[in-house]
């Protein structure tokens, strides 16, 4: 490919200043990445796009004709377009929730084989969440031992995925007008399976065919992710693994050193990456890394999993979904480690460009051309160091010529739990609250989400936390949002001079960046906590805060789920790239105003970051005034 070519894909593809180098090489040396996948599947098939194609049966599949012409108006079962877009869309969102959830309940069955004594390496280091979490779920602590306490957690929370208990326990964290909120609609969850279970059902032919009806179910399916799977997949690893404080690391594929072995571990779930992080410390380990003419060990996250390293033990992460691939094409990646979710199947052909070797851990996620170390938390310790192994005997066969590392690393802070946020205001949100009521802080955004090739990598991220910055609003972050800001410098305390004088003043006073990382995507459920609290101190109902959600890159069915839980918890949110809903005008209306009249909050599509800052602002200047401040 011509190198002025090359240089313009490069440009046109991210803003991250570590990948482009590495873009470079992949365009120079044809390796293929997820960029050139999607040039060739263009153009994309346009029914699919506008949620009007269904093959959800063999009497498809079907589609509909989105414009007013003499195509077909309903599939073969009669189904009209509001309906095969409704049905579509649960679909996203519930494999959404079931990813999540299904992630939770490995923290849980950690948790419970830890209390039976079954595990192998892990131990219970945040008891003072221990003791909170079972106060809350009505779990006696008086007079017995940590593991009883743990043991009846675990139990409990399982029970959340069942039907026994017809009500998810940590929902009850809601501020009550949100809870009465739900209640009237009919959307207050019950229990995880069971409305995943049922959203299954519901999108089989024939099990009704009223949209609203089908979207409703959604909602309710996405609140028992948010405030059930996700909520206990943050707080059992926080038991486990201690909850975050605040901490400085570093970001970007400059993370990965040429002189040391390096480990990456991608994926989600921290049972698996805070094993691995114990056993690199084993000085059985880092004299093999020596014997083999490596300086040490160097292990960073990747997406996620990175995330819960990065919060809990400041390791180093060296990118976001669209880096994957990148970071194997520094050809300085001796062994990458993946569990699930958001790993590219073509992760294998790039490791084998180079020595790379991919090791899969999970039954749920083998991936052909991996080296498959299955990982369990009974014989958890021994796999991880098994693995670490592998890695250092991979760190002979590297080749010192194909190494290109092409960047420095960027410092960042991260760690802002609620209870390290709450901490770093002096044990009480009175300070944050106030803030908000004198205008310092006009309000607060979550900002959560993936990358999408289809949006220059970071580029949304950056650009819309830059512009809601600059108004004097707070920005907290989960997922590879977070890890875009951290790349591009916006987490770190200095970035408060790019903020309103408000924010700028606020930020300096407490030593901390204006863009808050809150943590994994399952830790879009602290976001839901942050919420709540602010809500119960000003009793009031979470759509009444100057609140908004905004996912500006966002492409995985996680990401719909998220997006429902914040509208139906109550928080008005900014999609940048559209759900595929557009071919049913019923649906489009539902979701962006007929929502408000139920939850009080709807979503919106505004790919442009200046103009999503825009209509997150007018809410939260709407909101404030509701509110008299
Ligand atoms: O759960 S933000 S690309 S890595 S889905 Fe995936 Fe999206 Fe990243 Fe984490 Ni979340």
């Amino acid at each position: 490919m011509d190198k002025s070519l090359i240089k313009l894909k490069v440009e046109e593809r991210t803003i991250d200043e570590s990948a482009k180098p590495l873009l470079e090489r992949t365009l120079e040396e044809g390796i293929e990445t997820a960029w050139d996948r999607l040039e060739k599947q263009q153009p994309q098939c346009g029914f699919g796009q506008l949620g009007l194609c269904c093959n959800r049966c063999s009497m498809g599949p079907c589609r509909i004709d989105p414009f007013e012409k003499d195509g077909p108006k309903r599939g073969v079962c009669g189904a009209d377009a509001d309906l095969i877009v409704a049905r579509n869309l649960l679909d996203d969102l519930v494999t959404g929730a079931a990813a999540h959830s299904d992630h939770g309940r490995e923290v849980v069955e950690t948790l419970l084989m830890t209390a039976e004594g079954k595990s192998q390496g892990y131990e219970i280091l945040d008891k003072e969440k221990l003791y909170t979490v079972a106060k809350e779920i009505g779990i006696t602590t008086e007079g017995r031992n940590d593991t009883d306490i743990a043991k009846d957690i675990a139990l409990s929370f399982l029970e959340e995925y069942g039907t026994i208990k017809n009500s998810i326990d940590l929902s009850k964290r809601a501020p009550e007008p949100t809870q009465d909120k739900w209640a009237k609609a009919g959307i207050l969850p019950r229990s995880v399976d069971r409305e995943i279970v049922e959203a299954m059902h519901r999108i089989h032919m024939g099990v009704g065919a009223d949209y609203a009806n089908i979207l409703l179910h959604g909602l309710r399916a996405s609140l028992s992710d948010g405030w059930g799977g996700s909520m206990m997949a943050t707080e059992v690893s926080d038991i486990l693994f201690g909850t975050p404080e605040i901490k400085e690391s570093w970001v970007n594929l400059g993370t990965l050193k040429e002189d040391m072995v390096n480990i990456v571990l991608h994926g989600h779930n921290p049972v698996l990456s805070e094993m691995v992080v114990k056993a690199v410390k084993e000085q059985e380990m880092v004299d093999l890394a020596k014997q083999k003419g490596a300086k040490g060990i160097n292990l960073v996250g990747m997406c996620c999993t990175g995330n819960e390293l990065l919060m809990r033990r400041g390791i180093p992460i060296a990118g976001n979904l669209l880096n994957q691939e990148l970071a194997l094409a520094t050809g300085a990646v001796d062994v990458m480690i993946i569990d699930y979710q958001c790993i590219f199947p073509s992760i294998t052909q790039v490791a084998s460009c180079f020595h790379t070797k991919i090791v899969s851990t999970s039954e749920k996620s083998k991936v052909p051309g991996a080296v498959h170390m299955e990982f369990h938390p009974e014989t958890a310790y021994d796999t991880a160091k098994n693995i670490v192994k592998l890695a250092i005997e991979t760190y002979e066969q590297r080749n010192p010529d194909r190494v290109k590392i092409p960047a420095k690393p960027v410092k960042m802070m991260a760690g802002f739990s609620v209870e390290a946020i709450k901490k770093a205001l002096g044990g009480t949100f009175q300070p944050l609250i106030d803030a908000i009521a004198n205008g310092s802080i006009k309000g607060a955004v979550g900002m959560v989400g993936c990358n999408n090739p289809k949006i220059k990598q970071d580029y949304g991220h950056v650009t819309l936390g830059k512009e809601l910055i600059k108004r004097n609003i707070l920005v907290v972050e989960t997922g590879c949002a977070a890890i875009a800001s951290g790349k591009a410098g916006l987490l770190l305390p200095e970035a408060a001079d790019l903020a309103g004088d408000g924010l700028k003043s606020v930020c300096h006073a407490l030593g901390i960046p204006p863009v808050l990382h809150m943590g994994s995507c399952v830790d879009c459920s602290r976001i839901l906590v942050l919420a709540a609290e602010l809500a119960k101190a000003l009793n009031v109902g979470i759509d009444q805060l100057p609140l908004a959600g905004a996912a500006p890159e966002w492409y995985s069915q996680k990401a719909v789920s998220i997006a429902s839980y914040f509208v139906a918890s109550g928080v008005y949110t900014v999609l940048g790239l559209p759900p595929k809903i557009f071919g049913s005008k019923n649906v489009i209306d539902l979701l962006t105003s007929g929502l408000n009249d139920v939850v009080g909050a709807t979503y919106a599509v505004e790919p442009g970051p200046v103009a999503a800052a825009d209509l997150i602002e007018k809410h939260i200047d709407s909101k404030r005034k509701d509110l008299g401040i």
